[in-house]
This record gives structure tokens, C-alpha cells and sequence, in this order.
């Protein structure tokens, strides 16, 4: 066991890197994927499934937590690890994002964000110093900094102001954290789809020496070809040696294409909620499973995994499952997808240590448009 934070890179292939990020609850292998799990589940999965698959650490929700149960009240609940059952690291988004997205009646300036909550209407503040505060009650690992996420697309004024912002709030946090052993604190990089933002973003926040890396403000409307070339403006900016996380990506192939730019972390809803609405995501592509086409098809998803979910189960009765809205359906695709999501990281850990990351790519591509034709 180790009482402290540390990253450290075993082999690179191009701009890719594979390493761990090691912390006193666990080693976390990297390129990772973090299963979201919002209000404190990984939604249809049990705690031990989502161990089993591979994951190393699983996201929390700042935003959620602290409107149901409460942040005072999980810290009296012994904190979020013992409450949900999962005793591998935690990293807790910061609550502005979800702010932005959810709440109704929201008001951003210098002291932080208002709003209400889309639970109960209930009005709610939230400064730097709180959402730190709040992520330190749920017992979280690795912990965000409040930000401004801008929508794309959005003029350069109101991004540049964001940016700013988030600058700032970086530095609050940053205070407000201090130093806790053993646990971290991320920066977050803003600066839209314009370069010269990127990269002023990402210098400024170099310069605060924190533990790691986000780049937000993607995946938030632009084309893929725009988030590639903004990882790729941000990327030499950012220091070899600390972990660098995309947040809110991605597709089986945005992962690729960003672990070969240098992403070393990622989190999405993407898995888990396409389960529940009939889409599986595996070695031959995504297979929408409500589609009357497997109303009569024995085979399962896909014969070769280890995964039971993947491996035993017709596509025909995944169909019918999915067609009468079953709960069954929805806890066996979300399983299938994470258990795809987790084999896909492993893949790619294993190709960059073998120094094969481009050929992978191409291989799953291929396969990928094979089983479409
Ligand atoms: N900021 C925070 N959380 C996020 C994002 C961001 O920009 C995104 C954007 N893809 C997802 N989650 N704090």
C-alpha cells in the first residue's frame, strides 16, 4: 500500500502511453475507462460485476450526491466507497457540467453557480470552495476542479470568458484542496474549439502543478475531427508525467482515436446508457438490439467473450427483452457494454506495450465494417 498519489508511464507508441496511476485504494491501469456511476451506482450493475470486469475506478457525481443523499450526510454514512460498496478509487466530477445540463434556473458569476434543483426546486449555491468541499465529504480520490463547460458551437467572447473563469477556479480549488496524501485534485482545460485558448489554458494550468489533467469542453456538440484536432493543440502543453483525462468521451472509436493522441483516462455514459435502451456495443460494432432482424437469432453477441452476458445469451431473447422492456434487458446489455468498453482499454494497454496501436485500430475497424456489410 501506498500513502501517495503517483503516475508513472511503462511504455509509449507514438503519442499514446501506458502506465498506472497509483493511490492508496488501488492502482488504476491507464488508458482507463471509469464507469459512471451518478447517484452512487453504476446504474443496473452490481458493485462486484463492475470490479470483476476491469474496471479499476469508477466516476461519482458532485452534483447528484449532494442533492440526494446529501454531502453532510453520506460523510456521517461513512463516505461514498462504503455507502455504494466499492472500495477501488473514486473520482467525483466538480458539478458545474451537471449544473448546466439538469438544473433548472441556473445563474453563473465571479463566486460560483445558483440554481435549483431538478429534483425538488430547492435553490442551491455552489462556489470553488464548495464543490471541493462537498467531493472531500463524499471521500473522493480524485477530485475536479469547478469549471465552465461551453456548448459548441459558441462566440469566442463568451468562451474566452469561460476559460477565464475556470482559470480562476482552478486556483481556488487548488487552495481550498491543500494538500491531501494520498489524493489528488484535477485542472480542467477549457478554450472551446479555438487553439490559441487551448493552449493558454493548458500552460496556466501547468503552472499550477496539479496531480493531473482534464481537457473538458469537448464532445459537446463539435465534430469529431474538431475534438482530434483539439487534444492534439492541447496535448504538447501538458506534462509528460501526470495523468491526462478527456471527460465525457466516448464512442468505442473515440476512445482509439484519442488514446492514440495521448488520452490517458475516460469516462462516459455512453455504455451504460445505450444499455438501457437496447444498443450493445462489441467486437463486430454496435448491434441495436430492438431491431426486429434478431427476433429469431440464436446467436449471442458474441461467442468468443468471457463475458456472460455477451457470451450466453441469444440475441433472439436479448430482442425480446428489450422489445418488453424487461429489467433483465437492460442489467444484460449494460453488463455486455462495459465488459466490450473494458476489453477494448485492455486491448489497447496491450498493443501500446507491444507498440501495435495503429495496427489495432485498423484491425477493429475492419471488423467493425465487416460484420456492418
Ligand atoms: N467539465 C466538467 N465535466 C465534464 C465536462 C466538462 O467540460 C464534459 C465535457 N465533455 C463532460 N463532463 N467538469
Amino acid at each position: 500500500m501506498t500513502d501517495s498519489f503517483s503516475f508513472r508511464v511503462d511504455a509509449t507508441d507514438g503519442a499514446a502511453r501506458t502506465g498506472a496511476i497509483t493511490m492508496p485504494r488501488g492502482t488504476i491501469r491507464t488508458p482507463a475507462f471509469m464507469p459512471v456511476g451518478t447517484a452512487a451506482t453504476v446504474k443496473a450493475m452490481y458493485p462486484e460485476q463492475v470490479r470483476d470486469l476491469g474496471a479499476d475506478v469508477v466516476l461519482g457525481n458532485t452534483y447528484h450526491l449532494m442533492l440526494r443523499p446529501g454531502a453532510e450526510r453520506m460523510a456521517h454514512l461513512g463516505g461514498l466507497h462504503r455507502f455504494m460498496r466499492w472500495d477501488g478509487p473514486i473520482l467525483t466530477d466538480s458539478g458545474g457540467f451537471q449544473v448546466m445540463s439538469l438544473s433548472a434556473l441556473r445563474k453563473l458569476d465571479e463566486q460560483g453557480v445558483t440554481f435549483r434543483s431538478h429534483i425538488d426546486g430547492t435553490a442551491h449555491h455552489m462556489s470553488p470552495e464548495r464543490s471541493i468541499e462537498i467531493q472531500s465529504l463524499l471521500g473522493s480520490d480524485i477530485q475536479m476542479q469547478l469549471d465552465e463547460c461551453v456548448r459548441l458551437p459558441a462566440e469566442r467572447d463568451e468562451i474566452e470568458k469561460a476559460m477565464r473563469l475556470s482559470l480562476r477556479w482552478a486556483e481556488r480549488c487548488r487552495m481550498a484542496f491543500g494538500e491531501q496524501p494520498g489524493k489528488a485534485m484535477f485542472g480542467i482545460v477549457q478554450g472551446g474549439d479555438i487553439p490559441e485558448l487551448r493552449v493558454e489554458s493548458a500552460r496556466a494550468l501547468t503552472d499550477l502543478d496539479l496531480k493531473g489533467y482534464a481537457i473538458g469542453g469537448l464532445a459537446v456538440g463539435e465534430p469529431q475531427a474538431v475534438m482530434l484536432a483539439m487534444i492534439e493543440t492541447v496535448e504538447p502543453h501538458l506534462p509528460t508525467a501526470k495523468p491526462r483525462y478527456l471527460m465525457g468521451v466516448g464512442t468505442p472509436d473515440d476512445l482509439m482515436q484519442s488514446v492514440s493522441r495521448g488520452i490517458d483516462m475516460f469516462d462516459c455514459v455512453m455504455p451504460t446508457r445505450a444499455g438501457r435502451h437496447g444498443l450493445a456495443y462489441t467486437r463486430h460494432g454496435r448491434i441495436n438490439l430492438r431491431n426486429a432482424r434478431h427476433a429469431e437469432d440464436t446467436a449471442p453477441l458474441d461467442e468468443a467473450s468471457t463475458c456472460p452476458a455477451t457470451r450466453d445469451y441469444s440475441r433472439a431473447y436479448l430482442h425480446h427483452l428489450v422489445r418488453s422492456d424487461e429489467i433483465l434487458g437492460m442489467m444484460l446489455l449494460t453488463w455486455n457494454n462495459l465488459a466490450y468498453y473494458q476489453e477494448l482499454m485492455a486491448d489497447m494497454r496491450a498493443a501500446i506495450a507491444a507498440g501495435r496501436l495503429a495496427d489495432f485500430i485498423g484491425e477493429t475497424k475492419q471488423e467493425w465494417a465487416r460484420a456492418e456489410a
